[in-house]
């Protein structure tokens, strides 16, 4: 009686012991969890771009087209995570750069291109669409990321 009465208060420590591990590697993982999260870089910021046209007759009755990006300026914050996701409407396609940023792409008409970059330094950095750079070519299709500390 004695003896199993010890047995049953040894169980009952290990029981007590295994519980507060248990307790613990949840509060740690929680703790550990949260730490991650907070650490990490703040979500990343998107931005919904489209490629538009501008049409017009001059006075002499020729047509003059222009294609643009939509919106034509793109204001982000320095150090933060950004995502371009630009769609196209107008224009067959339209391959581009962001020098400064390192960036190229194309956009087709009807499909959603993404690019994301972290910009490390202020300024402002054009978009420019190579197919139709200048008037001569459906252009300047150029828009301005600007980049804020
Ligand atoms: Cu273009």
């Amino acid at each position: 009686m004695f003896k199993s009465f010890v047995i049953k208060k040894r169980m009952l420590q290990v029981f007590i012991a295994a519980l507060a591990l248990i307790i613990a590697a949840g509060v740690y993982i929680k703790w550990n969890g949260a730490r991650t999260v907070s650490s990490q870089p703040s979500e990343t910021r998107i931005f919904e771009l489209v490629t538009g046209e501008f049409k017009s007759k001059t006075e002499d009755g020729k047509e003059i087209e222009s294609y643009v990006w939509s919106p034509g300026t793109i204001i982000v914050n320095k150090g933060e995570r950004t995502e371009l996701r630009i769609s196209g409407v107008n224009g067959i396609s339209h391959p581009f750069v962001i020098e400064e940023l390192g960036i190229e792409g194309e956009v087709h008409k009807g499909k959603t291109t993404k690019v994301t970059f972290t910009p490390d330094k202020e300024g402002i950095f054009p978009i420019l669409c190579l197919t139709h750079k200048d008037m001569h070519s459906g252009g300047p299709m150029v828009g301005y990321i600007v980049v804020e500390d």
